[in-house]
């Protein structure tokens, strides 16, 4: 076996899946151009997901729906539940369980993000050998497979002919070629797809080639509803046209720096490099595995992965909506913390573990980076009021305003929370037993009038919460990594700081010939088209949001000031309930909170307005990318 030929590695990924979840719930939308869209104030919304039959009349995602109308007039859309005055993406979350349940009958696997899974089926494959009887491959167990490199004339041909005809018979013997290893790994990839699509209904593509970055890219090669082998040896002539930036990992700071520093454009042009070369320019490790990467060679293990690693939910609050009271910071804590306690229970019913560490995020208006602060305490309950309260303990101290003041300062566009750090729920007492064991005792233990009362832990004063410049994953670097504080030396309190001044650089995010991504470990991400972040699959509404707010702005950017600031209080208020002021407080059950509907003019409003509102802090954001 060639060196990089050793493994068989597929990557599984589910066809336009919002879309066909929506399919499935309203079989009206069956083979039909159809989209999902969320929010519908502005041009009939934003579009999230796209059907193979709308993309024929030119639709895409991020279009606004009135716009993609124009191109189709038969769209069918459907929109994205809101519940708690965010994007519900339950439907799409269970659905994505469904199929990994199916898929996990037939490999270890590795999720990946909502609608896709790594698997290494090396050992699949070598069982499969030694139990096949026949000298031949039949072609009809590889019905949707395509062979890239191979003449691909007629939709006959998919150049699975060719390609079986090079698995020379010799090949059939103890010492397999990687050929024969790839095209069984194909075998077992079209049963498990028929297997997803008979249980759930749902159609998906795959990539089989040799590690992760060559299995996505070839996943993506012959879409929808079919497969593709890529052969080490056909590698070189799809490099030779290949962006940098379209290579897994490569979509974002390091594929721009490759660009520039070394002024390549195509993957294959990293060839023309020494090893010594890429090393200098990115450091021995980044370098080595370049030097492989642009050959197709990469060694990064799948992990066996079923389980998101984090748990949690956030909300933009953009322009005008932007919370500057102390009230709507405790309301929006407690929807959040409502959606997240739901979910958790959910999660420790069905899963059998719990979370450990809770982890606030906010971003302040005119911040220029997509997160400004995150803070993490003990998770201590799975209970929203508490949630909620322990929540506004830890940031409060991020209000400038003062503790006598009902204002807060600077005001907050986003706010989110997550849950991480789990173990195994004890099996006997249930949430009892969790909450009495030794952890948790020591855990309750922190107050918020103590971390209240400790001036010290102010946003500068303490360590970072090791957060990741750019990337709203950031948030949820694994707890464990993160700098503590140890108060009184009994109970753990990690309280991060000011996000850190620069990403890791790649080199530092890789070790041996197994690095990981420059990103950081894989969570349930996806990578935003227009932007190339990585962002968690439940926290993409949100960022989709920024972006919808953002064009909306920009086709604004040539009418008056006055009418782009109305229109931008429109969408932002027609994608959330109105926030609320009154009385609430930190313990305060929602159904006794007070409310009072946050009005389009006061004080408030005034002062965003002549700091330009939304355009100020979406001009902010996105000047950073
Ligand atoms: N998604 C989203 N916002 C994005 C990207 C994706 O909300 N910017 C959601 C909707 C998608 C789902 O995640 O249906 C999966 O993302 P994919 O990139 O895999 O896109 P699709 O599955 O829709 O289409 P494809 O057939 O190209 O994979
Ligand atoms: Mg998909």
């Amino acid at each position: 076996m060639e060196y990089g030929e050793e493994r068989v590695v597929a990557l599984v990924d589910m066809d336009c899946f919002y879309v066909q979840v929506e399919q499935r719930l309203n079989p009206a939308l069956r083979n039909t151009p159809c989209v999902v869209a969320q929010y519908k104030t502005w041009k009939g919304g934003g579009i999230i997901a796209v059907s193979y039959e709308a993309r024929d009349h030119g639709v895409t995602r991020n279009m606004w729906v009135d716009d993609a109308k124009n191109l189709c007039q038969d769209l069918q859309v459907a929109r994205v539940r809101e519940l708690h005055g965010k994007a519900d993406l339950t439907h799409y979350r269970e659905a994505s369980v469904e199929v990994i349940e199916v898929m996990s009958r037939f490999a270890v696997i590795e999720r990946a993000s909502i609608d896709e899974a790594y698997m290494d089926l090396t050992a699949a494959v070598q069982q499969r050998l030694k139990d096949m009887s026949v000298n031949r491959i039949d072609p009809s167990l590889l019905k949707t497979t395509y062979i890239q490199g191979y003449p691909q004339s007629s939709s006959e041909s998919r150049g699975l002919h060719q390609w079986l005809a090079s698995l020379t018979p010799s090949s059939l013997g103890e010492q397999s070629s990687a050929g024969l290893q790839l095209t069984v790994g194909a075998f077992i990839v079209e049963e498990m797809r028929a297997a997803v699509e008979e249980q759930t209904g749902f159609r998906c593509s795959a990539g089989i080639s040799h590690n992760k970055v060559l299995a996505k890219l070839a996943c993506g090669l012959n879409k929808p509803n079919r497969q593709t082998i890529l052969p080490l040896a056909s590698v070189t002539e799809l490099f030779n046209s290949l962006p940098i930036g379209k290579i897994r990992n490569l979509g974002g700071k390091l594929g721009s720096s490759i660009t520039e520093t070394l002024g390549v454009e195509n993957m294959g042009d990293l060839t023309r490099f020494s090893q010594a070369q890429l090393e200098l320019h990115f450091g021995d490790k980044t370098g080595r595995w370049l030097y492989d990467l642009c050959r197709g060679i990469e060694f990064e293990a799948v992990k066996p992965r079923q389980l998101p690693k984090s748990i949690g939910c956030s909300k933009n609050f953009p322009g005008k909506t932007s919370l500057a009271t102390k009230e709507e910071v405790q309301f929006w804590l407690h929807q959040l913390a409502l959606e997240l306690e739901e979910r958790l229970t959910k999660d420790r019913d069905v899963n059998g573990r719990v979370a450990k560490s809770l982890t606030v995020g906010v971003r302040q208006l005119g911040d220029k980076r997509p997160s400004s602060f995150s803070r993490c305490c003990a998770l201590v309950r799975y209970e929203a009021t508490k949630i909620s309260s322990d929540s506004f303990a830890i940031i409060k101290s991020l209000n400038t305003a003062g503790n006598q003041q009902a204002a807060w300062t600077p005001p907050l566009t986003l706010l989110h929370i997550s849950a991480s750090k789990f173990s195994d729920a004890p099996s006997s007492g249930g949430i009892t037993g969790f909450l009495s064991t030794e952890t948790s005792l020591s855990q309750s233990r922190f107050s918020t009038s103590q971390l209240s009362n400790k001036s010290s832990l102010d946003a500068k004063s303490v360590s970072p919460c090791k957060q990741q410049h750019g990337t709203i994953q950031s948030f949820f670097q694994k707890a464990t990594e993160r700098p503590t504080i140890q108060k009184d030396g009994e109970e753990e309190v990690s309280v991060g700081g000011k996000a850190s001044p620069a990403p890791k650089s790649a080199s530092e995010s890789h070790s041996g010939l197994n690095p990981n991504p420059p990103s950081g470990a894989s969570e349930d991400l996806l990578t935003c088209d227009r932007c190339s972040q990585e962002v968690l699959a439940w926290e993409m509404p949100e960022h989709n949001d920024y972006h919808f707010a953002m064009d909306l702005q920009k086709s604004f950017s040539s009418s008056s000031s006055s009418s782009a600031a109305t229109t931008s209080c429109n969408i932002s208020s027609s994608s959330s309930p109105p926030p609320l002021r009154g009385g609430v407080t930190g313990s305060a059950q929602s159904s006794r909170v007070k409310t009072k509907i946050r009005g389009q003019s006061g004080p408030a409003a005034k002062k965003l307005r002549s700091q330009g509102g939304s355009a100020s802090t979406l001009d902010s954001f996105f000047k950073k990318n």
